[in-house]
């Protein structure tokens, strides 16, 4: 086909009315002939480009028509909103949704249509959905016609593009409903807190295994110490029945009386434990729920000569994380390596060339290391096992019988009971230390003084050696609570409690018997050695500069001394009597003074 010219033709018909004049018979018929055809063909071409067109047009209504169904019928809300969030158009569903009419909607403020708690978190969000829709979403409570809200993400789109006779400025918005999903999330939120609740009760029944295994460290203790009874024991019982024997013989008698009396304070002794042991019993388990994992960073040395024995354990140790394994082929070799390292559990084979674990075991509690130790044994060998354990082991494997479950559960149980034990120690320490020792100043108590003045005494009297008490008192301390306040006022006591644990020899016993008043039980002292001594703090207590007092000196102590004679003995009360009355005297005679007791002028 001839392709459509145009300019060709303008120039043929340009050329016809020039020439109108020319007559037809001039006219090139080749010319005309062409200039016909081409117009035909042209007019074919727009005949098809119509026919397209139209297509186009039917194809285009058809969507729309389709879009519009979907716009409508869609089971999701669809609205244009403009700048203001004010409804442009809105479909069907919403209609229904909202149970409202196309002309209660349109130009209306969306936010009218949502509960008043939506109102308001839909306004606060609304500009900047509105400026980058893409991005963000709005979750509303649309009111619905049976008046349950209905929960709605809101999903934007701007389409600059088709405007179809919208304002410039608006947003296409789905109201989606997710009442299924937010109702799922609720589910789910009871599914979790479920498994939270169940969790816990696991970590609660695990947390009681933990303390029926304190438990049984106590009662195992509680063995040891009703093992440690036993000799004093058959000791007092061995002794009365010796003292029934020679009761015509005083001095085998007295004799017997004394170790029955030595006995006596050895179960006196072992019985005190125990009480502070009961004590301990009723503290709630610290460090709560707790569980050990083998996944943490445990170093452990295994003492053992035989290669293929240490690796193939060490690889079942590697397979549950615990890859810092290291290995001693001799008990000397062992023994350097604890020296010299930080381990936190100790595998020892009982047989080594040279010596047995017993000997490594000893080491271990001769030299104070602490650590768990779990002694290796042979096949059968229990009496080994259960001597290992007397000797202090936390647990015993059959060499044969190691395997992963095995070793997994020995370890994590003999950590588990180090860690009980050590902090059993702790508590047991802490509550020894907390009996007889003052909060404030760190001094001892009057309690633990008491029982020192009385032993003291018993003494002194065996062994005729002399002793001094004092006692020294601050002077004007009201005042300086009342002028300084009570803060100041600790400042002080806490501050001559320090000058005191400084000043006092090893031997000496230093405590805060009341309030503001100290006493001293100086060993081995006569009354003149106690005077310079009282004399020597005294001062240094009148030029020290305490703290709240602007550098000035002002602190005075004043001081009485008696001395215990073992020639002419007297009570524990009659001598603190003593010790009071010198004291009284020295506060008498204007205080910042050091007072004797004499005897003589009572
Ligand atoms: P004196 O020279 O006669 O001993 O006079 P004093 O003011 O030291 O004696 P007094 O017995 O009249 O007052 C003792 C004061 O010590 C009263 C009390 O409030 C105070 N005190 C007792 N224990 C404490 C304490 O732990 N902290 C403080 N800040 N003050 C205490
Ligand atoms: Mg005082």
């Amino acid at each position: 086909m001839n392709k459509f010219n145009p300019d060709k033709i303008r120039k043929t018909a340009e050329q016809i009315a020039k020439e109108k004049a020319i007559r037809l018979s001039d006219v090139n018929y080749e010319d005309l002939h062409s200039v016909l055809q081409e117009l035909h063909v042209h007019q074919i071409e727009l005949e098809l480009q119509n026919e397209e067109l139209r297509n186009a047009q039917v194809r285009l209504e058809h969507q729309k028509n389709k879009f519009a169904e979907l716009f409508n019928s869609a089971p999701v809300s669809f609205l244009v909103l403009d700048k203001g969030g004010f409804i442009l158009e809105a479909n069907k569903t919403f209609l229904k949704t909202t149970a409202s009419e196309m002309k209660g909607v349109l130009r209306k403020p969306f936010h009218d249509f949502m509960t008043t708690d939506s109102k308001k978190a839909f306004l606060s969000q609304y500009k900047s959905f509105y400026n980058n829709p893409k991005d963000k979403t709005i979750d509303v409570e649309l009111i619905t016609e049976n008046g349950n809200p209905l929960i709605a993400r809101l999903y934007g789109s701007q389409d600059e593009n088709i405007k179809d006779g919208l304002p410039d400025e608006h947003i296409r918005v789905a109201a989606v409903d997710i009442n299924a999903q937010v109702e799922a999330e609720k589910k789910q939120n009871i599914t979790i807190q479920k498994l939270i609740d169940a969790n816990m009760k696991i970590k609660e029944q695990q947390a009681s295994i933990i303390e029926q295994e304190r438990l049984k460290v106590l009662l195992q203790m509680a063995g040891a110490t009703a093992h440690e009874l036993n000799q004093p024991l058959m000791y007092l019982l061995g002794s009365l029945d010796l003292m029934e024997m020679n009761k015509d013989n005083p001095p085998a008698r007295d004799r017997h009386m004394t170790n029955i009396r030595k006995a006596g304070e050895r179960i006196a002794n072992v019985t005190k434990r125990i009480q502070s042991l009961r004590h301990d019993k009723t503290k709630p388990y610290p460090g709560g729920t707790e569980i050990i994992q083998l996944d943490q960073d445990i170093t452990i040395l295994y003492i053992e000569d035989d290669d293929a024995s240490f690796i193939s354990t060490k690889k079942m140790l590697e397979k549950q994380g615990l890859s810092e394994v290291t290995q001693a082929g001799t008990i000397r070799e062992g023994k350097q390596l604890l020296e010299n390292n930080e381990y936190d559990l100790l595998l020892i084979d009982y047989k080594l060339p040279d010596g047995d674990g017993f000997d490594l075991l000893g080491y271990i509690q001769g030299r104070e290391i602490k650590l768990p130790v779990i002694m290796i044994t042979g096949q059968g060998d229990e009496q080994v096992a259960s001597m290992a354990i007397r000797k202090g082991a936390y647990d015993y494997l059959p060499k044969a019988a190691i395997d992963q479950a095995s070793l997994s559960n020995c370890i994590s149980n003999a950590l588990e009971k180090y860690r009980l034990n050590q902090e059993i120690a702790l508590a047991m320490k802490q509550m020894a230390e907390m009996s007889i020792k003052d909060e404030l100043t760190g001094l001892y108590n009057r309690r633990y003084f008491n029982d020192s003045l009385a032993n003291e005494i018993a003494r002194s009297k065996r062994y005729k050696e002399d002793f001094a008490l004092c006692m020294i008192d601050i002077d004007h301390f009201k005042q300086v609570n009342d002028t300084f306040g009570h803060q100041a006022g600790d400042t002080v006591l806490t501050g001559i409690g320090s000058m005191l644990l400084q000043f006092m020899r090893k031997n000496d016993i230093s405590c805060r018997y009341g309030g503001e008043e100290f006493a001293l039980l100086l060993p081995h002292t006569d009354m003149n050695n106690a005077e310079k001594l009282c004399e020597r703090f005294r001062r240094k207590i009148e030029n020290h500069k305490f703290e709240f007092n602007s550098g000035k000196p002002g602190i005075t102590v004043s001081t009485g001394i008696t001395v215990f004679t073992s020639s002419s003995p007297v009570g524990r009360e009659e001598l603190i009597a003593q010790a009071d009355s010198s004291l009284y005297k020295a506060k008498n005679d204007g205080r910042n003074k050091i007072t004797r007791y004499d005897a003589s002028k009572q």
